[in-house]
């Protein structure tokens, strides 16, 4: 073991999560991301108030407020700008992206690849089912984003994430892929801004049956042991590794700041990503560690490429959930 105890380790096994607190230093591991994506949004103020969308470039106000300030104007859902990940249709080649250097080097963070070692072993694939989340308060949101079977507003890219396994959002080809999902807070992740769910031990039962909502997929409540479920407020620095059937959503976001979060995944080397229409790399390799991607510039390129492409060609279904299922109904 790298990093964790055997009991940690245990307790991931048996329950299917283990929360490290205090992992990450948050100014080493996490402030160059934050101030990486503070340029992301200066740039995106300005497009934006050029394009006469908001009323200020509102360069006056701190990431959070600016944030919000550019919602509430636009109107508009804005996580697309930020997204280490393209759109699940309709990419075009200006889809909007952010591959940035501090994305890449979170992906690369090695205390993170660890214990993601400790977890699935040392030969460890980056899969490109990965997100940045930049969740503002509800009230901001578009109302066209109301879910009608949560109440609350929803897009599955900004606002209340409902109960799901990560398994049930790869396609079959993964179900036996040893994925880990990664779960880290850039901001304070509170029961107020929409902080994470799980239920622990739900990762024994096998995959359950997934519907499509407008918040994205969901497990129907009458599935799950909500009895058991609890939320995951978390710090900056701490950091929750979840198998990748361990059922888990969040909350709304009821504050008046936004919450930030990265979920990223790994799964052996060699085994399916279960979306393999994008890229991921070798993140780490204990025998051959000349195949591992150290160039954030050749992992940028290898989204825009794969960008391009998919603003040629249609993109392949990457769900395996119908939209009118019975279950569902
Ligand atoms: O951050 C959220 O609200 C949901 C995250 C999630 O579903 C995941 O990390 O797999
Ligand atoms: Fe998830």
């Amino acid at each position: 073991m790298n990093r964790l105890t055997e009991e940690e380790y245990q307790h991931f096994l048996d329950e299917g999560y283990v929360l490290v607190r205090g992992l990450l230093d948050p100014e080493l591991d996490i402030q160059p991301a934050v101030d990486e994506y503070a340029e992301v949004l200066d740039r995106l103020a300005h497009e934006l108030y050029d394009a006469g969308e908001i009323k200020s470039v509102y360069d006056d106000l701190g990431f959070s407020d600016r944030m919000i300030a550019c919602y509430r104007d636009s109107g508009r859902v804005l996580s697309g700008h930020f997204d280490c990940s393209l759109p699940q249709a309709s990419t075009t080649e200006t889809s909007p992206i952010w591959v940035g250097p501090e994305v890449f080097g979170a992906l690369r963070n090695e205390t993170l690849l660890d214990v993601v070692e400790d977890l699935i072993g040392p030969e460890v694939f980056s899969n490109p089912v990965q997100h940045i989340r930049i969740k503002p308060p509800q009230d901001v949101l578009p109302d066209s984003r109301m879910d009608p079977i949560t109440g609350t507003k929803g897009g599955f890219d900004a606002g209340v994430t409902p109960w799901h396994q990560d398994n049930g959002v790869v396609l079959p080809e993964a179900d036996e892929t040893n994925m880990l999902t990664v779960w880290w807070p850039l901001t304070h992740a509170t029961l107020k801004n929409g902080c994470l769910k799980i239920i622990p031990r739900s990762h024994k039962a096998g995959l359950l049956h997934h519907c499509r909502t407008v918040s994205g997929l969901a497990v129907p409540d009458p599935m799950l042991d909500l009895g058991r479920a609890f939320p995951v407020p978390m710090n900056p620095g701490d950091v929750l590794f979840l198998h990748r059937r361990t059922c888990h959503s969040s909350l709304p976001n009821v504050s008046d700041e936004v919450r930030i979060s990265f979920d990223i995944r790994y799964n052996p080397i060699g085994q399916p990503t279960g979306r393999d229409i994008f890229p991921g790399f070798v993140a780490r390799s204990r025998s051959n560690p000349e195949s591992e991607l150290r160039d954030p510039k050749a992992w940028a390129r290898s989204w825009y490429d794969t960008r391009k492409r998919l603003a040629v060609e249609n993109l392949p279904h990457y769900n395996r959930w119908q939209e009118n299922d019975g279950v569902c109904a």
